[in-house]
């Protein structure tokens, strides 16, 4: 297979068009020069990180010119008075974590696939992860950004400044716009202090109730969890079979952790939060400290993804966010549209309602499968929003969540829109079909 080949998809699995040709930069003048060849040849132009997105944001519809951000990899600065990192967009985000966790300071996004994604991707998506729940995204990390409008012209907006409100906020703007509006080849990053000390914790419910409802209560009861993840049944079975591990399936998971700058605060919190599961009816309670007793602990959460995939014959994923107070109702909603052959579950970071909902073809030929899967789609999706939630809490618009756009934006906001992709990219050359048509 070609070079070219290897860029048509992403982790979303659509097969793209063929790029007409797949460019490396390794310096902004490279880039420069990429976007000056392209708008020569009126190409279009589709940025790409390390292809790790869900809904289709870096693969190619139209012909077009792929610039992969994966050699222009470097951290240009740890900037330590001015707690700030200065990075290329083809640093892997996992990578920069642990650099400035060095210096004991904190870049707290942790998309699951923070071993293998960028921070440009990272930008272009918003991208989020357990850790939202006390930290927020990636747009609540972004200081300045430097690149290139689709004609080449460069930009520098915003920097090391930790406020900024002249104007309007472009960056802003910028981050979560999937590659449609600018390119960038520099981002600075605003970075915190390192939490000294945490800890996980994972309460075994035997009902769903108990553990939404243990959830749902924990801000009042002293314990602000930094994750504060969901797993059900049919997650714990996928897992099982996807890791050849025996796990008690017959039960409902809470896997939070807490943190903090001393080991007395995480252990008062711990504390807190072991209780109070207990006396909410866990069955069972298992406190991980060392990085090993972690790692276990987390594995099942982080291969879901994967073992639900392997363990079905379609996956769709979505990834909604409803109100805190209504993830109990849409659960047993998703419950109420599953059946034998199809397969409804919500699981992930329920602590900020950001629910990852998996329809699973268990037992559906293709052609049946083709015909039920938009409807549920469209249900799923309609009921997050008539729950005044939204449609995507971290995985973005790209491709698939397109034709589900219009249920969060009315006429005139989709008017906006176009009218805002118009203004920085008139000819529509970059990454089109992506979010708005
Ligand atoms: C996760 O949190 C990812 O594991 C993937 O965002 C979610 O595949 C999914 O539905
Ligand atoms: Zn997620």
């Amino acid at each position: 297979m070609s070079l070219n080949e290897d860029y048509r998809s992403d982790h979303s699995h659509i097969l793209g068009i063929t790029p007409i040709e797949v460019v490396c930069p390794t310096t902004a003048d490279e880039v420069k020069a990429c976007l000056e060849k392209a708008k020569e040849n009126r190409w279009d132009v589709v940025v790409r990180g390390a292809g790790t997105g869900m809904t289709g944001g870096a693969v190619p519809i139209s012909k077009a010119l792929v610039i992969s951000m994966e050699k222009l990899n470097a951290i240009l600065d740890i900037d330590i008075p001015n707690r700030v990192a200065v990075v290329q967009p083809g640093v892997i985000t996992g990578y920069l974590q642990a650099e400035v966790e060095k210096q004991g300071l904190f870049y707290p996004p942790d998309p699951a696939s923070l071993v293998i994604c960028t921070l440009g991707g990272n930008v272009a998506e918003n991208a989020g992860g357990p850790r939202a729940l006390k930290y927020g995204v990636t747009r609540d990390y972004v200081l300045g950004l430097k690149g290139f409008w689709v004609d080449g012209t460069p930009f520098s907006l915003g920097g090391k400044q930790h406020k900024n409100v002249a104007g309007y906020d472009l960056i802003s703007l910028l981050v979560g716009s999937e590659g449609t509006l600018g390119i960038i080849t520099e981002i600075t990053l605003k970075l915190i202090p390192l939490p000294l000390h945490s800890c996980d914790i994972q309460a075994v419910f035997k009902t769903m109730a108990e553990a939404l409802h243990t959830l749902a209560n924990l801000y009042t009861h002293g314990i602000f969890p930094s994750a504060a993840e969901f797993m059900d049944r049919s997650c714990l079975e996928a897992a099982s079979l996807y890791l050849n591990k025996p796990l008690d399936t017959q039960d409902y998971r809470l896997l939070c952790q807490v943190d903090g700058f001393s080991e007395e605060d995480v252990h008062i919190q711990a504390e807190r939060l072991l209780s109070y599961c207990k006396k909410n009816g866990a069955l069972e309670v298992e406190i991980a400290k060392t990085p090993a007793e972690k790692s276990k602990l987390w594995e099942v959460r982080r291969c879901l993804s994967l073992a639900l995939k392997a363990n079905s014959l379609n996956k769709t994923s979505h990834d909604v966010v409803v109100p805190p107070a209504s993830i109990g109702h849409f659960l047993s909603m998703l419950t109420s549209w599953s059946n034998e052959s199809v397969q409804l579950l919500g699981y992930g970071h329920l602590g900020d309602g950001n629910i990852h909902v998996n329809i699973l073809n268990v037992g559906l030929d293709k052609a049946e499968w083709e015909k039920i899967e938009p409807l549920l789609s469209q249900n799923v999706l309609e009921l997050a929003v008539n729950m005044g939630g939204s449609i995507t809490g971290e995985h973005g618009i790209g491709l698939t969540k397109k034709p589900y756009l219009h249920l969060m934006a009315d006429s005139r906001v989709m008017e906006l829109y176009r009218s805002i992709k118009a203004v920085f990219d008139p000819e529509n050359r970059l990454n089109p079909g992506k979010i708005i048509n």
